[in-house]
């Protein structure tokens, strides 16, 4: 796209918002002030590095589609991450799984996975200028396939998880230290049973003493801090999630951990946008994981939706854009899997500059005035505003090409790196 157009657009862009009392200058610094989580496992349908055939098994969660060109290792899926980057705007983190250390060609197990194996993910990071995030793997592991984890009635399994969960806060404190900024250090379980369980307090009792255990070593907040994540349903836990969203509501708010919303997560009639000025009034921090439920499936790609939009609302509403950590969260492997992590982080960042521009002053106005009538009339028309030359002059600032222009990009890394694996 020309440049000089780009210009010209924005500037008209900014006299309609200045019309409406936004100030889209300042829209765009708190922009770059945020940073998104992009996720690793886009790029390689959540298989890792464990061993050279490993797959995503079980585990409530599942990746479609057969399209060419899955990372199979750590080099193709940091070549295949470099390029997301680059079509992304702003200053992005990276969020890892601890399935994605550099292992060596060697078989480590989750509960001996040491810091050692991401050094090398730590040195990628400090020449790009990237921060990490962490997540422990409980799934895809034969003591994770009778569906319970942290929560399993069978000791050695239980005590395994813990391990698993300590070594990962370890690891997450040593990439917060090491690239100077807080490593969030999110816990999932798919713990859960597809058929009634005709029991349901012990599985909840056992999460709870677990996630104690693991959490009992303190590590300095600068460097790391836990998250929890609760689901409503998975595949094969659809009558039973034992780390609910009211368990974890209960666990983040009595032990003070930030507590992780996946969009994908909830009633599909159910958005968490309502639920973070609730939240917030008792925890310090939240997690959210943006994604796209569609009817049994939490995690479709995510574009520039209602429901992200609503967040994206709230998340500026609530004046914490501190404490509200924001993570890409889904897998297709249909369409081309770098693509898709962009499309997700793009959509994300644009939701977030459509709430920063919206006339937030003017709406409240109407809203304490009682003149409700205006309030919709303005939410309604705010729609027409220019808002896409704010965001073209976000990715030329940011270096990365603005408009449709990074599809074509896509197009040609397909064919020539992807579609050649
Ligand atoms: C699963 C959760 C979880 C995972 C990743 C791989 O339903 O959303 O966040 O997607 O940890
Ligand atoms: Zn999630």
């Amino acid at each position: 796209m020309n440049s000089a157009a780009i210009d010209k657009a924005y500037e008209s862009a900014r006299q309609r918002y200045a019309e409406l009392g936004v100030n889209s200058d300042q829209a765009l610094e708190t922009l770059k002030s945020i940073s998104l989580s992009l996720h690793c496992w886009q790029c390689d349908d959540v298989s890792g590095f464990e061993t050279p055939d490993s797959e995503l098994g079980g585990g409530g969660i599942m990746v479609t589609g057969g399209y060419p060109g899955k990372a199979r290792n750590i080099d193709e899926l940091r070549a295949d991450l470099e390029k997301a980057f680059s079509l992304v705007p702003g200053k992005q983190r990276l969020n890892l799984h601890a399935i994605y250390g550099d292992f060596g060609g060697k078989f480590v197990d989750r509960d001996a996975i040491s810091t050692d194996h991401f050094k090398s993910w730590i040195q990628w990071c400090k020449a790009r200028g990237l921060k990490l995030d962490f997540n422990p793997s409980c799934f895809s592991h034969p003591k994770a396939d009778a569906g319970f984890t942290l929560s399993s009635k069978d000791e050695s399994i239980r005590k395994f998880w813990v391990e698993h969960v300590k070594r990962c806060r370890e690891i997450a404190a040593y990439m917060g230290s090491e690239l100077g900024s807080p490593c969030i250090d999110n816990v999932w379980v798919p713990d859960g049973s597809k058929d009634i369980p005709v029991e349901r307090t012990s599985h909840r009792a056992l999460l709870l003493k677990s996630l104690d255990e693991a959490f009992e070593q303190e590590y300095e907040p600068a460097d790391m801090q836990d998250a929890v994540e609760s689901k409503l349903f998975g595949i094969g836990s659809e009558s039973y999630v034992v780390g609910s969203h009211e368990f974890y509501l209960g666990y983040a708010i009595s032990r003070e951990t930030i507590l992780c919303l996946d969009m994908g997560h909830f009633h599909p009639t159910e958005t968490i946008a309502d639920k973070i000025s609730a939240i917030l009034q008792f925890t310090d921090g939240l997690l959210l994981h943006v994604s796209r439920g569609i009817r049994w499936d939490s995690d479709h790609v995510v574009i520039l939706n209602d429901d992200v939009k609503a967040v994206a609302e709230e998340i500026v509403r609530s004046g914490k854009l501190d404490n509200i950590y924001i993570a890409t969260d889904y897998f297709d492997a249909s369409i081309n899997r770098v693509g898709a992590l962009v499309i997700g982080a793009r959509a994300t960042l644009k939701a977030l500059l459509l709430a920063l521009l919206k006339p937030q002053k003017a709406l409240e106005e109407c809203e304490n005035n009682g003149n409700l009538f205006a309030r919709l009339a303005l939410i309604d028309d705010t729609s027409n505003l220019p808002f896409g030359a704010v965001w073209d002059r976000f990715c030329i600032q940011s270096g990365v090409p603005a408009g449709t222009d990074w599809i074509q990009l896509i197009d040609e890394y397909d064919q020539n790196v992807t579609g050649k694996r």
